[in-house]
């Protein structure tokens, strides 16, 4: 009787081959490809015994292989003793390789032909095999193509039991030859020249009594076949092969042990089963290394033959690379990567401005600031802004500003007053609300005198009426009018000189100094004290008796010092200035033939380039309109490795943390002048921070003329008032501050009925005859001097050039006056063709804008909130740039409230594009 094996079970088998084996022959069954990783080739020696001479004379060595594998399963009766398997020559019965059980004595040999053509036998005590129970042995062979150590390992039921350090010759290559390599196993000898249906289940097949077991095992078998397909389907087949193998955590044995238990499932029958398996690429063993997680998280692990190799620290760690060989070094050297905190790198890890870096593990994130929305990544716009009414967080009548740091601020619109998100109406434009305001800020507060400009809101007796509308604004009980002190109580009246200021209110009680003056404003008016300046010089030592000069140096010897010297290298005692221009009468050239920006070509910091401001960061000389490194730190303005981003303040290292183009240094203050830019009206010009006229020039316009007396000026609000009240000549006051691009705005109010006469403001001062004026006249009147010629004035407001080839004079006082051009002193750029004057009493709010450098004027005038005049655009290019004051003729009690000037320094190109 014989055992036939059913078919089905090989069809199945076939199912797995998805690699036929080139180098053996079309018998040979089953080279498996498991996976990508690891290549493995099996071969089963049982049902395709061909290959075994094929690998052994050759195979192994022409592919390379330098590790294979034996597995054999088997089971034998408690204590019995058998040679497991042997591979051996047929022709002289030598063996190459053999095992053998000793089951009494719970003893192996492993005996082997070794290369020196010697047998060797290795005797392996306590391995009970002989037990009845199914075991699984494997012969790990390693180092097949070296001529080194290679070895061998045996490994029962997923143990290593026994290391040879030595390779048996069959596996470095047997002689070739046919029907010199065979297999035995315990159950007799495979042949080449078996049948085909002499199969190798047969061959396992140990006793005839198993036949009929065999029988009835086969049947179930082919009742499992369907569940079978399912199963080999080769994607899950593998699946499980790998998790199966991972979880043993001795994967290629296992492995190795999954395979057999397929081989047996097939044959349906407990067997010896025998066959050879190769590995290409990548090994278990060093699988293992990795599997023990040398690599940080989400860092790949590579096996390498041998060892394992982490891959780089993932992008936004830094980290030593790791490799190295073995369990123990996989466990013990992790690869340590640890977080790189972008935010601080250079600016500010990236982000774009308005935005916040925020670092965490392996990277970083960029966030808008408070205040700012968008996508951080383009860059973070204000959360409120300009562009339209739903993000426009300003008051119906209020205007929206864009700030250099691209935030915004609220102003409210001429006419209007408030913190510009709450805005009431103010009768007299001094920026204080009619009405109090529901808001905190001081411009909520209810104006104190609401028909009279006041915008310093001074009140000396703190009855809630400021004195410009107070009768009697110290409550002393004395009107105004006739108290010699009205603004300090002093019911005696007691005077002990002979000017008009009380002793309570007089800062030289026993001295007359009408105007009060006090240089260095310690009390102590200028008429009595003997060090002006307070320099610590008594005033006959002192050669700059109103400017502090402690070091005293006079360079040209005139007996004034430098720091006053109206021209400091060339003597000039007298100091004579004849045409009010700051530069002495001896040294002054009048010459400014290149830029016309008022400033001499001898004196000039850019005598080619229009700059009357000659602001000079670095003072190195050159002016900053014509210097290219402004601040001299090396980073030239504009050019590489330029633009400077802190052009005014030397920062070499241009560091940027917000990367938002202005360095770190001049970040908020460009100019470094501790006015932040926001309050700063000129941002880039650390000498310029707020609008003073404190200081200022007066410039008689009518010297001779005895016409009517000289202008009083007082100025109040920190410089951001002045009012003059007597009747007088015509008379400038002029602050020291020149400018090139400018807007000035003020407030013009008459507190009078009686007179009609000019009022109005400056700009573009460069000398006593050079200068622009804006006049106002309140009626038609011819001036009562006739000589030298008849001037008429017409109502309206006028905005005149003034070159005058005289200078101050009867000249130019009748031209002044007079309405239209006049040869050589006057020429009328503008009038406001209605012709009305002003009204009495009545606050208006004029907004110019100078831009010297294309000569661009533009002047409007705004009567309550409503724009009343506008002189459009005017081109005139006499004077580039200059000084700002303001200008009276015959008229008292004129308040200019709430004046404001700012730069505008813009370059000739954003100009024209500001402006159309
Ligand atoms: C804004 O001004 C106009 C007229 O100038 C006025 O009618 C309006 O009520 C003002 N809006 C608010 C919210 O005060
Ligand atoms: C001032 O001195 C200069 C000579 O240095 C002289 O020419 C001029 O007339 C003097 N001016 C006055 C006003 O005294
Ligand atoms: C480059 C430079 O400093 N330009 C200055 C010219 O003058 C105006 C003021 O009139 C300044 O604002 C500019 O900054």
């Amino acid at each position: 009787e014989q055992f036939t094996a059913p078919s089905q079970p090989r069809a199945l088998l076939s199912a797995f081959v998805l690699l036929v084996c080139s180098w053996c022959g079309q018998m040979s069954t089953a080279p498996l490809y498991l996976s990508p990783m690891s290549l493995f080739t099996v071969y089963d020696l049982l049902t395709s015994p061909d290959c075994l001479p094929d690998l052994l004379q050759g195979g192994l060595i022409e592919q390379g292989v330098n590790e294979a594998f034996i597995l054999t399963s088997f089971k034998l009766q408690p204590k019995s003793g058998t040679t497991v398997f042997s591979l051996y020559n047929p022709r002289d019965n030598s063996k190459y390789f053999e095992f053998t059980v000793m089951g009494k004595l719970n003893r192996a040999v492993l005996r082997y032909l070794r290369s020196d053509r010697r047998m060797s036998s290795v005797t392996i005590n306590n391995l009970v095999l002989a037990d009845g129970q199914k075991h699984r042995l494997l012969f790990h062979l390693r180092g097949l193509q070296q001529q080194g150590p290679g070895g061998l390992e045996l490994h029962l039921d997923c143990r290593l039991v026994e290391t040879v350090r030595d390779l048996p010759a069959a596996f470095q290559g047997l002689p070739t030859g046919y029907g010199t390599v065979q297999l035995k196993t315990m159950a007799g000898s495979t042949s080449v020249s078996v049948e085909e249906n002499n199969s190798p289940f047969l061959l396992g097949v140990n006793t005839k009594q198993l036949s009929n077991q065999m029988m009835e095992l086969t049947k179930v078998i082919n009742e499992l076949k369907d569940v079978l397909i399912q199963q080999v389907k080769e994607t899950s087949f593998l699946r499980n092969t790998i998790s199966e193998c991972q979880a043993c955590g001795k994967c290629l044995h296992c492995f190795s042990e999954n395979k057999a238990t397929q081989f047996e499932k097939q044959r349906g029958f407990f067997t010896i089963i025998f066959y050879i398996l190769l590995r290409f690429g990548c090994s278990c063993p060093f699988l293992l290394q990795c599997q023990f997680n040398p690599c940080f998280p989400g860092v790949k692990c590579v096996n390498t033959a041998p060892g394992f190799r982490c891959d780089a620290c993932p992008l936004g760690y830094i980290g030593l690379p790791v490799e190295g060989v073995g369990i123990v070094f996989a466990q013990t050297n992790k690869q340590v990567c640890d977080d790189i905190d972008e935010c601080k790198g250079p600016s500010n890890g990236g982000c774009p401005a308005n935005s916040n870096c925020e670092n965490s593990m392996g990277s970083y994130h960029c966030s808008c600031k408070t205040g700012f929305i968008g996508d951080p990544v383009k860059g973070c716009k204000p959360e409120v802004s300009c562009g339209n009414s739903l993000t426009n967080p300003c008051h119906a009548n209020a205007s929206c500003v864009l700030e250099r740091d691209g935030s915004i601020s609220c102003q409210c619109g001429i006419g209007w007053a408030g913190n510009g998100y709450l805005c009431g109406k103010d009768t007299d434009i001094d920026g204080y609300p009619d009405e109090k305001l529901k808001c905190k800020d001081a411009h909520c507060r209810k104006d104190n005198c609401i028909y009279v400009p006041n915008s310093g809101q001074e009140d000396a007796d703190r009855d809630g009426q400021g004195d410009a509308c107070d009768e009697d604004a110290d409550g002393d009980s004395i009107p105004n009018e006739l108290d010699n002190c009205w603004l300090k109580p002093n019911v005696d009246q007691k005077n002990s000189d002979s000017d008009s200021h009380g002793d309570a209110c007089d800062n030289c009680r026993l001295a007359k100094n009408p105007d009060q003056r006090d240089t260095d404003s310690d009390g102590k008016g200028d008429a009595c004290d003997d060090d002006m300046d307070g320099d610590g010089l008594k005033n006959f030592l002192d050669n700059c008796q109103r400017v502090q000069n402690r070091d005293q140096l006079d360079r040209d010897g005139d007996g004034v010092g430098d720091a006053c010297d109206s021209c400091p290298d060339i003597p000039n005692p007298n100091q004579s200035d004849i045409d009010s221009d700051l530069v002495g009468d001896s040294c002054d050239t009048n010459q400014d033939r290149y830029d016309g920006d008022g400033h001499q070509d001898t004196k000039d910091n850019c005598p080619y380039v229009i700059n009357s401001s000659q602001v000079d960061s670095d003072k190195d000389g050159l002016g900053d309109e014509c210097d290219d490194d402004d601040d001299n730190d090396g980073i030239p303005d504009v050019l590489p490795p330029g633009p400077d981003n802190c052009r005014l303040v030397p920062n070499p290292d241009q560091m940027d943390d917000n990367n938002d183009g202005v360095g770190d240094l001049c970040e908020s203050d460009f100019d470094q002048d501790k006015v932040i830019d926001r309050i700063d009206i000129c941002p880039e010009n650390a000498e310029v921070t707020l609008t003073d006229f404190r200081a200022y020039q007066t410039v008689v316009l009518d010297p001779e003329g005895d016409a009517q007396i000289d202008p009083n000026w007082v100025v109040l609000n920190q410089g951001m008032e002045i009012v003059q009240t007597m009747n007088s000549d015509p008379g400038l006051a002029v602050g020291y501050t020149a400018f090139s691009g400018v807007d000035f705005e003020g407030t013009f109010h008459v507190n009078t009925v009686t007179d009609d006469d000019y009022a109005g403001f400056i700009f573009g001062y460069q000398d006593s005859s050079s200068f622009y004026v804006v006049m106002w006249k309140q009626t038609e009147q011819t001036y009562w001097q006739a000589t030298p010629f008849r001037a008429v004035a017409e109502p309206g407001i006028q905005l005149k050039a003034v070159k005058s080839k005289t200078g101050p004079g009867e000249h130019l006082r009748n031209s002044l006056w007079h309405t239209g051009d006049t040869n050589h002193q006057v020429r009328l750029l503008w009038k406001d063709p209605r012709n009305v004057g002003w009204k009495d009493k009545v606050s208006y709010r004029w907004y110019l804008q100078h831009r010297p450098q294309v000569g661009y004027i533009r002047a409007r005038f705004y009567e309550g909130t409503e724009l009343v005049a506008d002189s459009g655009v005017t081109i005139d290019t006499t004077m580039r740039g200059g000084r700002l004051g303001v200008f009276c003729f015959s008229q008292e009690n004129i308040i200019w409230s709430n004046l404001k000037y700012r730069c505008n320094g813009k370059r000739k190109q954003e100009i024209f594009h500001s402006i159309h």
